[in-house]
């Protein structure tokens, strides 16, 4: 089941293991994300927002490092259908478009397999098919694409290989594109950097978390989730060629950018 309450780290842990997404955290991820990530739930929903805005006829949307399929399931829901006459003259919608959703944890994908077919179930309408892909996102071809999703995975990317990938985004997007881009961020003013890290952490113990729960997830997730600062971003995504690149969402130390191609 994948709506378990995290409690991971809970209980004191003698070596804690560099941070994995396996089975066990795949089982609790959706808690897992709300709870610790502040503005994750208006982040999926505006996704819907932006994906009825930006996303093309005939085009292909990516949701790179997908977990359960969140950002997948708002994007497919709102992205615009054709509106064609079926045999008994109503009209119905088809979807021009195709969602690649890719993640390199077999673990993460099974859930994932799951809701994308519960709600296949219960949508009567006929839905963007999505192609579930298990891989590395840096092998995975961009093609064709009017929206690509980054939501928190570039920050598990080997600092010197994001370039890389946000120049093959770009190369990938059609005119007119966007890449949206959430990340944990760090701030270069020290004193400004220590306010956000607590104001997460209050905002971590309001919801629930222990100060032992929070002291060990941090330790886990040491040289796994590297932060960078918004300047970082801004200016990398500019040298990839993206010609508007901005903040949309801010709450804390984690961030949301639109790049328009
Ligand atoms: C959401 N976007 O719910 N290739 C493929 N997948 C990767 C890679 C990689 N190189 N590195 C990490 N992942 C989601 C949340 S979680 C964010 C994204 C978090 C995958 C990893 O397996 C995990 O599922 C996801 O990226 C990061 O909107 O947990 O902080």
């Amino acid at each position: 089941m994948n709506n378990d309450r995290d409690n991971i780290y809970a209980t004191p842990l003698l070596d804690i293991a560099g941070f994995r997404f396996d089975q066990t955290v795949a089982s609790v991820f959706p808690d897992m994300i709300k709870r610790s990530v502040p503005g994750y739930e208006t982040i999926i929903a505006m996704t819907g927002t932006l994906a009825e805005r930006y996303v093309q006829p005939n085009s292909r949307c990516y949701d790179l490092g997908c977990s359960l399929g969140a950002s997948t399931i708002a994007m497919r829901h709102h992205i615009p259908y054709k509106s064609v006459k079926n045999n008994g003259g109503e009209n119905r919608g088809e979807s021009t478009c195709e969602i690649v959703a890719v993640d390199n944890s077999e673990d993460m994908l099974d859930q994932c397999r799951a809701v994308i077919q519960k709600d296949d179930d219960s949508t009567p309408a006929e839905l963007t098919p999505v192609n579930l892909v298990c891989g590395n996102v840096q092998d995975t071809p961009i093609t064709n694409a009017s929206m690509v999703v980054l939501n928190f995975t570039l920050q598990f990317i080997p600092m010197e290989q994001r370039a890389e990938l946000l120049q093959r985004i770009a190369d990938g997007l059609l005119p007119g594109g966007v890449l949206v881009l959430s990340e944990k961020v760090a701030f270069d003013d020290p004193q400004h950097q220590e306010l956000m890290i607590e104001l997460h952490h209050n905002f971590k113990r309001a919801n629930g978390y222990s100060d032992l729960e929070i002291s060990q997830k941090r330790s886990a997730l040491d040289d796994v989730l590297m932060p960078e600062t918004l300047e970082a971003h801004r200016n990398r995504l500019r040298k990839a060629g993206f010609s508007s690149v901005d903040v949309w969402f801010q709450c804390f130390n984690f961030a949301s950018l639109i790049a328009l191609k």
